[in-house]
């Protein structure tokens, strides 16, 4: 592409992957949206601004990619079985991922790996280069691209760059373990405007930047380099009015009953859906309902739990693992517990279509959603934003980034298994009147802002920051939506 060639777009995203991945369908190959928070999120916002998106396709390698996916323009980057290996399980799964989830797992740090990453975000650097407008804006997605904005910046000055991290930010005591800590700091500082979910998570890297970098300034305005970086809160949120109109869909309504018919008319259906991970809390969830039945407070009569674990990461060895612990707890609460014709437990491992995890969410009277660490989690905000008669409990985990907007949850420490019985018998023994102050609570504070606010705010504070682009600069504007 030339500097003044059409193609080129004035807005663009860089993601690891493209909206699109391939699945089986009848025997036939087609492109399906890709699974996962940041999908549901950007797909509108570009749409909206004829933009282009930057990712890798997925492992498949058979048929054409689309060039665009419902309006939007897709751009493919390549990546090499071994890339794969070192780029994506490697330093993005098995360093970073844990390393950023309170170190759940212990995270592996491979030089190798490292060097296949820096590579790797070299090539999506690259490509945002070649595809952006001059002058245009560039907003780069998540972990495994953090290398990307100063990359882009060497390349392209004249650019807006803009990075959101989904996941959250480590503390200090946590991040000062990477050995490449210094470059992935530099790498982000390449940034406009640097955004996280939560503002203590923003806190975090400000911190690590003027320490690690010498960066000076506050939490929320950076100067490095002769630069102004801004650093906030934009926490994420879903599409509420898509989900409030589905919710009152005639057709959802009616397989929510089905469910619950199908069920055996429960006096109380629990739920839980997560992607298969081990920082979601999935086991250690099932065991605290395990122990429920087996002390009394449930029983296989009355009380029925469904468990969707959408599959990921499948050809991560460690999450095969994962699936296979997971399986052996879901078969003993079944074995132990369930009746003739009436399992406690209905585990789907399984990508549903949105209509029917929507039907599920309408069927639910208590949802679980119990991450040992959560960038923020979009279920719960799913669950509450559908619950528009405002029934329904929500047991959330305190470590997830939506617990600071719903307040109006059960509360739970994830790692305490009594604390999470504790708070699915309390979510129980709730009446309507209570459950339903809770639910207000949550509908009024979720239904304030929705995903296409989300991305125009960090996109109005990426503009604002290049508006005033001084380094002179001392007034202290935080760019955070979130007060
Ligand atoms: C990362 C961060 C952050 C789930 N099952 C099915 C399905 N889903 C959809 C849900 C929801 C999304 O996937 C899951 O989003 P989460 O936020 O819960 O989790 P992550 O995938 O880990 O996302 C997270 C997010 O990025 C956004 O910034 O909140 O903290 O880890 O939208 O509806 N969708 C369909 N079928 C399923 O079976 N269609």
């Amino acid at each position: 592409m030339s500097d003044s060639d059409p193609q080129r777009a004035d807005f663009v995203v860089v993601a690891n992957r493209l909206p699109v991945q391939q699945s089986m369908s009848q025997g036939n190959e087609e492109w399906r949206p890709s699974p996962g928070g940041l999908v549901s999120a950007l797909t509108s916002v570009l749409q909206s601004r004829n933009g282009l998106w930057i990712g890798w396709l997925g492992v498949s390698e058979h048929g054409d990619p689309p060039r665009t996916y419902e309006g939007i323009r897709l751009k493919a980057v390549d990546i090499s079985s071994e890339e794969y290996e070192n780029f994506y399980l490697g330093f993005s799964n098995a360093t970073l991922w844990p390393l950023y989830h309170d170190a759940i797992r212990a995270p592996t740090f491979h030089r190798t790996w490292w060097q296949t990453y820096e590579e790797v975000n070299m090539r999506y650097a690259t490509a945002a280069a070649e595809a952006v407008a001059p002058n245009g804006t560039v907003w780069i997605h998540d972990y495994q691209l953090q290398l990307v904005p100063n990359m882009l910046r060497e390349l392209r000055p004249d650019v807006q760059i803009g990075f959101f991290l989904h996941i959250p930010f480590p503390p200090s005591e946590l991040f000062m373990q990477l050995p490449w800590r210094r470059e992935i700091i530099s790498g982000l500082l390449g940034s406009d405007l640097i955004g996280f979910q939560v503002p203590h998570v923003a806190s975090n890297f400000s911190r690590i930047a003027r320490r690690l970098l010498g960066a000076t300034g506050t939490d929320s305005i950076l100067h490095y380099d002769g630069r102004i970086i801004r650093v906030g809160a934009f926490p994420i949120t879903v599409d509420t009015a898509q989900i409030i109109s589905m919710a009152s869909d005639p057709k959802i309504r009616l397989r929510a009953r089905e469910i619950r018919r199908d069920l055996g008319n429960p006096e109380v259906m629990l739920l839980g859906v997560d992607r298969l991970d081990y920082t979601k809390g999935i086991q250690q969830r099932l065991k605290a309902v395990t122990e429920l039945y087996a002390d009394g407070s449930l029983s296989g009569d009355k009380h029925v739990m469904v468990q969707v674990a959408v599959p990921s990461r499948e050809s991560d060895a460690h999450y095969d693992l994962e699936r296979h612990s997971l399986e052996q707890v879901v078969s003993e609460m079944n074995g132990d517990h369930s009746l003739v014709g009436s399992p406690v437990l209905h585990y789907l491992h399984q990508n549903l279509p949105f209509d029917e995890l929507l039907a599920l969410y309408l069927a639910a009277d208590i949802m679980l959603v119990t991450p040992f660490r959560d960038g923020m989690n979009l279920v719960a905000k799913e669950y509450v934003t559908c619950r528009t008669d405002q029934t329904g409990k929500l047991v959330l985990s305190e470590f997830a980034g939506a617990a600071a907007e719903l307040r109006g949850a059960f509360m739970v420490n994830p790692h305490d298994l009594e604390g999470i019985k504790e708070a699915i018998r309390l979510a129980m023994k709730a009446g309507p009147k209570e459950a339903k102050a809770r639910m207000s609570r949550m509908r009024r504070k979720t239904l304030r802002r929705n995903v296409y606010d989300w991305a125009q705010s960090f996109l109005a504070a990426l503009q604002q920051g290049s508006q005033d682009r001084t380094p002179t600069e001392t007034h202290d504007a935080s760019p955070s939506p979130s007060g």
